[in-house]
């Protein structure tokens, strides 16, 4: 049976853009859907660049003018991929039209604006509206959250949590909107550091009430971009500079709820790193320790008395682990474009009323409040002891 179209306009055409079509494409044919999702019109800001990834990533329609694309009747979901200076507006007029939104993360700049959003999406009952932490989506921490919510780990004691990146790591590497406060809203922490706050207030199933934190720029200036390439991008001329006004680098303790202590750390400077985003919860009776860069295996402990207890580390790739079964035979690995695949089916599914809307933009607020503290307690400089200077050795 043919099912009921889901027409699809995405805002953005960079790297999330890209991801999120893949998506979309690939969400129905593997896995059973309620609804068809139909990528429909693609939106961008400049004509060519827009009609050339509308060209490259096969959507039937391409538009420079978003409001006139939100107006339409026959757009039912609205997919923001743009910076965070634009999420507030597009998401308002979408809700307003009865449009279904997935916004990407963090949900806004401002913690303002976030419960702005996250009113309007309350108050329009017939609409969907996710924000995406797809880090939610990969197959071994939907498992580390089953094993934490059924108590395996017992009382969660600590969360360690760092998400190192190194894309910024040459002093030359091109300017970006992501290094302009008023585009990105903050630098590595609302970039990065969100994903660690989500995926550990999701796992745990509890808030962050407090953190004390300090946050670095070590590059107050970079090159104007001459043509852009992706995170990267080519610079012109090293002497024609723009500011950085965000954060490099951030790191903060943390308090939950339910009284774990967390330990944070989010930069996009280090060396070497690639995208390890990791994160390791102990409990009194275990502990769960996932690394992206090993995105297919979770790191599980469990005393057991046993003389051969230890870590032992699980594949999550059998038929019975959370998405797995949609895709290969066990022990052949999924990628980080199926965490974006899982995140459009989960959404579908809400949309259609199988399942609730997660992270709704409830949830993406606690994460924009949680940033926000972090920036305050940075700024108050609440932590910094300095250690006074001894005689010299
Ligand atoms: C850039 O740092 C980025 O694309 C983030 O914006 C994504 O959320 C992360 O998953 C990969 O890196």
């Amino acid at each position: 049976m043919a099912q009921k179209p889901l027409r699809i306009a995405l805002i953005g055409t960079g790297f999330m853009a890209r991801i999120h079509t893949q998506a979309w494409r690939t969400a129905p044919r593997f896995f059973a859907l309620p609804l068809d999702p139909q990528p429909t019109v693609l939106v961008g800001r400049d004509p060519a660049t827009t009609a050339h990834a509308a060209e490259e990533l096969d959507w039937p329609e391409h538009s420079t003018d978003w409001r006139e694309v939100i107006a339409r009747d026959d757009i039912d979901v609205i997919d923001i991929c743009t910076p965070g200076d634009t999420h507030a507006e597009i998401a308002l007029a979408a809700l307003a039209a009865g449009k279904h939104v997935l916004c990407e993360k963090p949900l806004a700049n401002s913690v303002g604006e976030a419960e702005i959003m996250t009113d309007a999406a309350a108050a329009a009952s017939g609409s969907v509206a996710v924000c995406g932490f797809s880090y939610r989506r990969t197959p071994a921490l939907a498992l580390a959250r089953e094993l934490i919510a059924a108590g395996r780990l017992g009382t969660i004691r600590h969360v360690r949590a760092q998400y190192l990146q190194d894309w910024l790591r040459d002093a030359d590497a091109p300017h970006t909107w992501r290094l302009d406060r008023e585009k990105a809203g903050s630098g590595t922490l609302g970039d990065i550091g969100a994903h660690s706050i989500d995926t550990a207030q999701w796992l745990l199933g509890e808030p962050i009430v407090d953190v004390s934190a300090t946050t670095q720029t070590f590059v107050t200036s970079r090159p104007r971009r001459s043509a852009v390439t992706g995170l990267g991008g080519v610079a012109a001329d090293l002497d024609d500079r723009l500011p950085v006004t965000v954060d490099d680098a951030v790191a903060f303790t943390a308090h939950f709820a339910g009284g774990a202590l967390g330990v944070f750390e989010a930069t996009r400077m280090a060396t070497g790193r690639r995208n390890a985003n990791r994160i390791e919860i102990n409990g009194e009776k275990g502990s769960i320790a996932f690394d992206f860069e090993r995105m297919n295996e979770l790191e599980v402990y469990e005393t057991t008395g046993d003389t051969a207890e230890g870590f032992r580390r699980v594949q999550v790739t059998e038929a019975d682990h959370p998405y797995a079964g949609a895709w290969w035979p066990a022990g052949h690995g999924l990628g980080y474009e199926h965490l974006f695949t899982h995140q459009a089916v989960e959404f579908i599914r809400a949309v259609a009323g199988e399942t609730p809307a997660s992270p709704d933009f409830a949830e993406a607020l606690q994460v924009q409040r949680v940033l926000a503290a972090v920036e305050s307690s940075a700024a108050n400089d609440s932590i910094r002891t300095r250690i006074p200077e001894g005689e010299p050795a």
